[in-house]
């Protein structure tokens, strides 16, 4: 009878040990496949590689909880180990209970003083950086941008500037000498989202009839990503954010080309007839032409962004044919409806929208 117990025991210790192996395996297979090459030009947020100065602020703030919460562990733990150990229920104990010790002054004190100067600590140091990076001034030389969250896909205007677009923020790079920072305005036009990109800033909401506001400036040139992070809807996972970190004077340069007005192209008079006479222009705007709808993506400069429908798929004729065909193909869900156009209707509108730039 003891014996079986006793086998039997055995196993069950067998198969957790070899569970918790499995378990460790796959732990360390899914952080080798998350740290393996990472493109450049799409690289993988990574909270722990900030590119701008807000970022930088939560970055080493949680260095420094992460540091302080670590040693803690580390304390606490060794002394938990220690104490079962060395503790732990001897046969010549009899099953009797360890004699109960009651208060002492000193131990009780000291648990209860130094946690409270821990936390003062963590509160100073947290509330030192929440002030730097929500009471930081606008710079003059600050580019000024408003954006606008809606279901699925993100609107970004520049007032200074004159531009609207969707999706693919452009903003300058901030030198040290000259710094030239990025103040957002943040706006809903339905339901709640979030603005995200870790490499950059904070997380933020958008929230219908109220204005937040965030900032970033980043050191860095290059391509981030982030995300929608807050449920909007069924389509909230593809509410990709593409941010283009530029020089100075790429920046200028896309400033310039987002001002000119479209070009009008001979060849694209029939695609461009579709569009003005279907329900598109109800839902889209396109400058200098009769389109001013504002419920879906500015396309004026539609060929100047690398993705759309908000980082669903890259924006190259065979998927703006599938998308304007059938949005559901890429985003089920998504709020243009498909509109049932003939082939040759369709293959005009997308050569029109390919004179887009
Ligand atoms: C009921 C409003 C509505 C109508 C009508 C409509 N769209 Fe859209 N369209 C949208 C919305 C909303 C989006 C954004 C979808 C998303 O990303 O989730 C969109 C996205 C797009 C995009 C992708 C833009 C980008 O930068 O991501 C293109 C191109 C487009 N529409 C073309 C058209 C064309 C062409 C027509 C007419 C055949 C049309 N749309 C009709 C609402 C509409
Ligand atoms: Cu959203």
């Amino acid at each position: 009878m003891l014996e079986t117990t006793r086998s039997e025991k055995r196993g069950t210790v067998a198969c957790r040990a070899a569970g918790t192996l499995v378990i460790l395996a796959g732990i360390l297979l899914a952080t080798g496949l998350c740290t393996a090459s990472t493109p450049n030009d799409n690289p993988i947020p990574n909270i722990f590689e900030p590119r701008s100065t807000p970022a930088d602020s939560i970055y080493h703030l949680s260095r420094f909880i992460l540091a302080v919460s670590g040693a803690i562990f580390v304390v606490v733990a060794s002394l938990l180990v220690f104490v079962a150990v060395k503790f732990r229920s001897k046969s010549e104990d009899a099953g009797r209970e360890p004699a109960q010790v009651y208060g002492s002054t000193q131990i009780e004190l000291a648990w209860t003083v130094i946690p409270i100067l821990i936390v003062v600590v963590l509160f100073l140091a947290t509330a030192r950086v929440i002030h730097n990076v929500q009471d930081a001034a606008e710079p003059s030389t600050a580019v000024g941008v408003t954006a606008i969250g809606h279901q699925f896909w993100w609107e970004f205007r520049y007032p200074g500037l004159g531009i609207i677009t969707a999706n693919e923020l452009h903003i300058p790079v901030s030198n040290p000498s000259q710094p030239r920072p990025t103040f957002l305005k943040l706006l809903s036009a339905d339901t709640d989202h979030s603005f995200w990109v870790p490499q950059l800033a904070g997380k933020t909401d958008l929230i219908p009839n109220r204005v937040n506001e965030m900032w970033m400036e980043p050191h860095r040139t290059g391509v981030y990503l982030g995300q929608c992070a807050q449920y909007c809807g069924t389509q909230h996972a593809k509410m990709l954010l593409r941010v283009s970190v530029d020089t100075a004077e790429d920046f200028e340069v896309w400033v310039r080309a987002q001002r000119q007005p479209g070009i009008q192209q001979e060849n694209a008079i029939a695609g461009k007839r579709i569009f003005e006479t279907t329900a598109c222009m109800n839902c889209h705007a396109v400058t200098g032409t009769a389109a001013t709808g504002r419920f879906g993506p500015d396309l004026t400069h539609l060929m100047s962004r690398a993705t759309i429908a908000s980082g669903a798929a890259e924006n190259t004729p065979q998927n703006l044919h599938l998308w304007i065909e059938n949005p559901e193909a890429f985003k089920p869900g998504s709020l243009m409806p498909a509109m049932q156009l003939s082939p040759a209707d369709l293959d005009d509108l997308v050569r029109y929208l390919e004179t887009l730039r």
